[in-house]
This record gives C-alpha cells, structure tokens and sequence, in this order.
C-alpha cells in the first residue's frame, strides 16, 4: 500500500494503515433495528485505509476498488450533500466527526478492500470503521462511540436506516469467537463455537435492486407492529417487547403482512438464544436447525430472500457434513451461511459451486468464515 500511497500522492511520510473486518451474521436477522439479539462473527475479510497528512487544506479520498478519486477542502466537509456513490461512506463518516466535535484534518487516504461489495457481507460498515479510524487523525473514541458514529453516517448521509450489527461487529469482533450482540443495551458476550465446525458462506453473486427501498419497508411495517401491539399491551417500545403470546393475542388485529414480519423478528430472537445455548452444549444438529427455521422465517414471513438464495439453502442441505444453511445480512441477493463440519468445507465448496452454476449459469463465491478480530490499527 505504502508505493502505491506514493504515487498517488506524492509522499507516504507519516503513513498510518488502519483495519475493519466485514462480517457474516450467524443468526439474528432483521432483529437489529428492532433492538433484538444477533449473532455476528468479524471475517478476515476485511477494508484498509492508509492515511497521511496532507500538505494543503484538501482532504483526498482514493478508491483502490474504483480507481477513483475525491476530494474536499476540509471546511467543506460539514456542509456537504451526499454524491449518492462510494465515497458518501467515508464523507458521511467526516461528518458525523466533525459533528461530534471532532475537525478533519488535512489527509490523504487510500482504501483497498476484500470485502466483496453488494455480498451482504458489510462491506459498507467496513468502510465506514476504517475510514473512521484513519480520520480521527490519532485521536480516541471509545469503541461503542466509534461503532455509533459510524452507525451514524450510514443513517443520517448515506440515508439507510440500519441498526447497528455491522458497525458494532467490525468494531467488536473477536478471533474464534461469535458476538451476542444485545441490540438495545449495546452490550456483547462472546460466544465459544463447538470444536470440528466451521462456517462457510456463498455469494449468489446477485444484488436485487429491491434491496434498499425493501428495508426501508421492513423497519416501517415493524414499527407499524409496534404501534399496533402497543394499543394493547403497556410498555412495548419495540418487537424486542414482544412475546409470542402477546403477538398471538394480537395478530388478528394486525395487517396480515404486519403481523407476519412481527412473527419473524419475535421467532428470531428467541432463535438467537436457542443457539447460543445449543452451541454450548455442542447440540450441532440443534444449531443447523434453527438456521433453517430462521431461512424460512425469513423467505415466508419477512420475505427478503430471493430465488438464488433459496436455491443454496435447499442445495446445501443435501450435501455431506451439513448441518444447516441460511440467507445472512440484509437479504435480496448476497450470501448464505452454512455451518458444516470443518472436513467437509473443501468437497462442500465444489460441489455447491457446480450445483449453482448448472442451475444459473453463474460462478458464486465461496469465502471460508474464520471468525477474526475486529478493527485496530496495522
Ligand atoms: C443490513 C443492516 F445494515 C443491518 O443493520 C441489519 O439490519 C441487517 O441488514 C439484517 O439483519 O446488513
């Protein structure tokens, strides 16, 4: 990185290299944003910006991934409108830092990224984390505030309305270890994964168009359920309230849709909490189970799988060594999570591409989830 910071800019003098890893979601779908339980692992998959001062009052943004350039007088930066590509990530990120009393120096960056975009692998919260790290320019923020600031930008600049899983797992990822996230503390377990496993996950190499204005949907018909269940039952701020008895008694009132995506995010956190404890008790028949159950949760009740995602669910299940398959992230397109034991990872990998690619004519990715640390300094 440091001779290609060279030729772009001229100088590496003073040239700092910051990390952050995408992620692949285990289990806890769409239960973020309703103040839920998710089950993120870091992958070493990951952003890295290298950052040095600049000489003149510009901050340079470089985009290995693009080969594209942006840049900004650092006053500029506060009143910026969003460029609605790449580089809103980074911007927005400047933003909220500067927002939380933090100026932006004069520097310049250079990103370069293995998180393959689009994948549901979150390479946007990549982005956002290591971007971060490199502007604040040697200065600290707690690792909840940097999580949440980037949160942040996301939200208010890049205008998605996400929950905080991605942000909060690339920051708090740990080596070996899942992360059970409590969305409305914002507070975390590690959680030890049983011995002989391992996670796979499989790019269907597609991103449906739908995916954004869908999520948008989503959270709006959850806060719908909210509203609706909170006429009857005292003290439901949000679906993480909501048992499902309390959800039965009510569904019948609710929209028909309503009531399904509610069903999804109360049957899913309770999925989270099966999971753990069934990792811990190396239950792996139970774990690969409730991967399905959640698979299906979210194609019938939430509905934001889509038919490729589908396909290498059910493939998956029919091949040696696995022991349960899921849609991870957003959904629309990206990836599967599958949990197999760890011998059957290389015949799985063939034999899913070639079943993928008789059925679609595509080659998906297949990336080796080998849970790792979360973002730091090089
Ligand atoms: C996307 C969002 F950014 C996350 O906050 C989360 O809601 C996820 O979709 C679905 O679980 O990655």
């Amino acid at each position: 990185m440091m001779e290609i910071f060279q030729q772009l800019f001229g100088s590496a003098e003073g040239m700092r290299t910051f990390r952050a890893p995408g992620r692949v979601n285990l289990i806890g779908e769409h239960t973020d944003y309703n103040l839920g339980f998710v089950l993120p692992v870091a992958l070493d998959l990951a952003t890295t910006v290298a950052t040095a001062p600049s000489r003149d009052r510009m901050l340079r943004i470089y985009s290995q991934q693009r080969q594209e350039m942006r840049q900004w007088k650092v006053e500029e930066l506060a009143e910026l409108a969003p460029a609605h590509d790449w580089s809103d990530y980074p911007a927005g990120v400047a933003r909220e830092l500067i927002l939380a009393g933090f100026p932006i120096q004069p520097a310049n960056l250079l990103i370069a990224s293995t998180v393959p975009e689009g994948s549901g692998l979150s390479s946007s919260a990549a982005l956002e984390v290591s971007s971060a790290l490199a502007l604040l320019h040697g200065r600290t923020l707690n690792p909840l505030e940097l999580a949440l600031l980037c949160q942040r930008a996301e939200r208010n600049f890049v205008g998605m309305p996400c929950g905080i899983m991605d942000q909060y797992i690339s920051v708090f990822g740990r080596r070996n270890c899942a992360v059970e996230i409590d969305c409305r503390s914002q507070g975390h377990r590690l959680v030890d994964l049983p011995a002989g496993i391992t996670f796979v996950a499989v790019n269907t190499m597609v991103k449906h168009a739908l995916a954004s204005s869908a999520y948008r949907e989503r959270v709006a018909e959850c806060a719908a359920a909210v509203a609706g269940i909170g006429q009857r039952f005292r003290g439901v701020e949000s679906l993480r309230d909501v048992s499902p008895e309390q959800l039965a008694a009510v569904e019948p009132q609710l929209m028909e849709t309503v009531a399904r995506r509610a069903r999804h995010v109360v049957t899913e956190d309770d999925r989270v909490g099966r999971f753990v404890e069934a990792s811990a008790a190396g239950d792996l028949r139970q774990m690969g189970q409730l991967m399905l159950d959640s698979h299906a949760s979210l194609r019938d009740d939430y509905e934001v799988s889509c038919e490729e995602l589908d396909f290498l669910v059910q493939a998956a299940t029919a091949i040696d060594g696995v022991y349960g398959s899921r849609m991870t992230g957003g959904g629309f397109g990206g990836c599967t999570v599958t949990l197999l034991r760890a011998d059957s990872a290389k015949a799985f990998a063939a034999k899913i591409v070639d079943a993928y690619r008789d059925r679609f004519d595509v080659t998906p990715a297949v990336y080796a989830c080998q849970p790792s640390d979360g973002a730091g300094a090089l």
